[in-house]
């Protein structure tokens, strides 16, 4: 799987479109002939791209016409998820620089539409290793959903939900 080829399709598809002269319609979705002309790949690379990727960023739909990033978009999009009921825990990987912040104001969505839970302690360790030393949050998703907090799950199993207030942590 070509990694450099998954992070352009990444930014087109989740951050920059126009860039690529790529037009996202309000679920997320563009053509996937756009997307080969624009990125100057044949539909074999994109589908290894798409069938290979270690998190499944990427989907097409039932047609195979379109194609569609699963989550982490920062230009709006509906993705249409229904709500669902999590697990009772859920994992955040974060970095001890962000603790103070996070312990205060509890976990925002920061540049991205939702805050992105994982339902494995191994996925937050992968999620927060991307920053550095990586400090796990335990989430009591199920009181949070007993509270009214709406959840979704992307179609690669990632949590999504709006904020997660310090009151639901379990800290290290
Ligand atoms: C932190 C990747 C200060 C939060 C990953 C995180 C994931 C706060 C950073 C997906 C805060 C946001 C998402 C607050 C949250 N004060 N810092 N109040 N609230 N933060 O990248 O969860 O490769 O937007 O802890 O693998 O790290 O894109 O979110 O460190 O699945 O597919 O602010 O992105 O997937 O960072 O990662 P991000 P994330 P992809």
């Amino acid at each position: 799987m070509d990694i450099k080829l998954s992070k352009r399709l990444s930014k087109a598809l989740r951050h920059d479109p126009a860039h690529l002269g790529l037009t996202l319609d309000a679920a997320g979705w563009t053509d996937v002939s756009a997307v080969l002309a624009a990125l100057r790949v044949d539909r074999e690379t994109l589908d290894a791209v798409v069938a290979e990727n270690n998190k499944q960023r990427f989907a097409y739909d039932e047609t195979g016409t379109r194609i569609r990033a699963s989550q982490g978009h920062s230009v709006p999009v509906d993705l249409g998820l229904l709500p669902a009921t999590p697990p009772d825990v859920l994992y955040h990987g974060t970095v001890a620089a962000a603790l103070p912040s996070i312990e205060a104001d509890g976990l925002r969505p920061m540049n991205r539409h939702h805050v992105h839970l994982s339902a494995t302690r191994e996925t937050a360790v992968t999620v927060g290793a991307r920053r550095g030393k990586p400090v796990i949050l335990v989430i009591d998703a199920a009181r949070m959903a007993a509270d009214g907090h709406v959840f979704h799950v992307s179609a690669n199993g990632v949590w999504l939900t709006d904020h997660v207030g310090p009151a639901y942590f379990d800290l290290p």
